[in-house]
């Protein structure tokens, strides 16, 4: 009979041979392999780490104990229909907060302070400046207070703007301004100028960010306009309605990390659209040195029979 104590890591990204280096390194006396595995020693599997690995690459680890997502958002894992019904604890970390915090803040403040317009200028040898409101005059809401989005708040709210926020449950941030659930969104989106969104993707959110939301977001503020910056997941976006939405001026501007479909495919509008900027998906890289320690605690503390952090609630999908 197995014990079950071997770490497998099943990483379909160019870095997997980065993460199974680091667990080597943070976890010496463990068995850690690389998926596949041979069908003899499936038993042996008890922990899976995982990042784009195929539906059903778990599926053959009967005595499997958690799943550790590597990174933040679980919807891929999730839409594999054979998942084992084991806990799946998925990456938090102050590293990734704070390198997506680097992405809204340096989106935020390229919008606020119109980078786009003085690169354009710079092309054309333009010297002129225009009005620059103060951030304490500027609304930036953010859509989805979890780990990433209460952090990006608080730096965001130091540097001077107003802050908004929406998250599913209720909450009391000080220095933020939280509305919640369906019925306060309008709210949100009213006082909102500078829309960010760090949502999971869920069934709930999908296509969250459609024309009617845009046409509800504040224009007549101190930006003189709305912008929008998508770092959660492509798929609470509508390309079609974010292109409508420039042209007919609901937006002025928006940033984007991800797309419905990635890589966004070469013939997309969105490419040269002279108010978009593409990002690939790289808002934040989870980083093997930063996560790998916290998930052997994790698994050391779990075989103590302490409880996991971060545990994914499945029926809520995130
Ligand atoms: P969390 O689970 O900590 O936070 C999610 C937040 O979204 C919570 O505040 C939650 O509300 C809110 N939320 C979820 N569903 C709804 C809903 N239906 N209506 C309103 N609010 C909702 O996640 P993280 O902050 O760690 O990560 C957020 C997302 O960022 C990830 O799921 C991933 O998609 C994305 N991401 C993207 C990266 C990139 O490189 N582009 C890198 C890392 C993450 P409540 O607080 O009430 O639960
Ligand atoms: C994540 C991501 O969810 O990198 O961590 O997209």
């Amino acid at each position: 009979m197995s014990d079950a104590r071997v770490i497998l890591i099943a990483v379909g990204s160019a870095d997997a041979a980065a993460w199974l280096d680091r667990f080597r390194a943070e976890a010496p006396r463990r068995n850690v392999r690389p998926w596949p595995v041979g069908s003899g020693d499936s038993a042996d599997i008890g922990y899976a780490c995982v990042w784009k690995a195929p539906p059903g690459a778990l599926t053959p680890f009967r005595n499997l104990r958690a799943i550790f997502n590597l990174g933040a958002g679980v919807d891929a894992l999730l839409r594999d229909p054979d998942l084992p019904r084991v806990p799946i604890v998925r990456a938090v970390h102050p590293d990734l907060s704070m390198r997506m915090t680097e992405y809204v803040v340096l989106h935020v403040l390229m919008h606020h302070r119109r980078q786009r317009l003085y690169d354009a200028q710079q092309r054309a040898r333009v010297w002129q400046g225009h009005d620059q409101p103060a951030a304490s005059e500027v609304t930036v809401g953010i859509m989805g207070l979890g780990a990433i989005g209460s952090e990006a708040a608080d730096v965001l709210r130091r540097i001077g703007f107003q802050i908004a926020g929406w998250s599913r449950s209720p909450k009391l941030i000080p220095g933020i301004h939280v509305f919640s659930g369906a019925d306060g969104l309008e709210a949100f989106l009213a006082r909102t100028e500078i829309l960010v969104c760090l949502l999971p993707h869920t069934p709930q959110t999908e296509n969250i960010l459609d024309l009617p939301l845009f046409r509800k977001l504040k224009r007549d503020g101190a930006l003189g306009g709305a912008y929008l910056i998508n770092a959660g997941r492509g798929a609470l976006q509508i390309d079609d309605d974010i292109l409508t939405a420039l042209d007919e001026g609901s937006l002025s501007g928006a940033t984007l990390d991800v797309f419905p479909t990635e890589p966004l495919p070469v013939t997309s509008p969105l490419w040269d659209h002279p108010q978009v900027t593409v990002t690939p998906h790289c808002a934040a890289a989870s980083d093997p040195h930063a996560l790998v320690a916290n998930i052997v605690r994790q698994i050391e503390r779990h075989e103590r029979g302490l409880p996991l952090e971060h545990v994914v609630d499945r029926a809520a999908g995130y």
